[in-house]
């Protein structure tokens, strides 16, 4: 959390209190700090569903292994191997369904929607990133959902992160957002398509999360 930097210096990245809004874009919100209070609960959630369906390295439809280790509650997983990028209804590894979505995800999901003006988000899926110091995910879009005009809600936890933000288009220059431990990011209107990725994450300790980041994704996928 607290990092003692090469001159000596002490430099601290905290929250410093609940929401603070930012607009990331048309139809981009950032909510700083808004998963703060319960995080706790968020916590213990996303325990009990690591313990029924293990965080695992999938593999891309061209046969890489991700850095990123994922698993999913709700009614639909987001899953990739050489068959391609899907949802499904069944954990892969064990046959079962995935976990269920814990009441504490779907409210902050739907408070966070309606604080960035998507009232009425009932997410039916939540994909759970957990980075490790150097993992990454490349630019991409987020397109194996039926319906674009249902938002994405991003919770952050852990260590720090870097946002990378384009536009429309692959080659649109991509911004860079450091992203804290309780910040919460809602993507709908025109920046539901936006290309995003996330870069390598860099070393450290955080007091509650440990060497980890983890990335919560409430998504329409049906
Ligand atoms: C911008 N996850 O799982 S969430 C993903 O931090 C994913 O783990 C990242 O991208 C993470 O697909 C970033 C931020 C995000 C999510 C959806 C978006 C940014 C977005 C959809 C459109 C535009
Ligand atoms: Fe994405």
């Amino acid at each position: 959390m607290n990092a003692q930097g090469a001159t000596g210096h002490l430099f601290l990245e905290m929250n410093e209190g609940p929401k603070v809004r930012e607009a990331l874009a048309d139809g981009a919100v950032l909510l700083r700090a808004f998963a703060l209070d319960g995080e706790a609960g968020l916590r213990t959630a996303i325990e009990r569903i690591g313990s029924r369906a293990p965080f695992r390295h999938m593999t891309t439809p061209g046969g890489y292994r991700m850095s990123v280790a994922m698993t999913n509650c709700g009614r639909f997983g987001w899953v990739t191997d050489r068959r391609g990028y899907r949802y499904e209804p069944m954990d892969p590894d064990s046959g079962c369904p995935w976990p269920s979505m814990p009441a504490v995800f779907l409210d902050l999901a739907e408070r966070a929607a309606r604080e960035a003006g998507y009232a009425g988000f009932v997410p039916d899926a939540c994909l759970i990133n957990r980075y490790e110091p150097g993992a990454r995910l490349s630019l991409h879009q987020d397109l194996n959902e039926e319906d674009f005009d249902a938002p994405i809600v991003s919770v952050s936890l852990g260590l720090p992160a870097t946002f990378l933000f384009g536009g429309e288009d692959r080659v649109d220059r991509a911004r860079r957002i450091r992203v804290l431990h309780g910040d919460v990011a809602v993507w709908g209107g025109p920046s539901r398509l936006f290309f995003h990725g996330v870069a390598p994450l860099k070393d450290g300790d955080h007091n509650v999360m440990g060497r980890q980041r983890i990335n919560l994704t409430l998504r329409r996928a049906r």
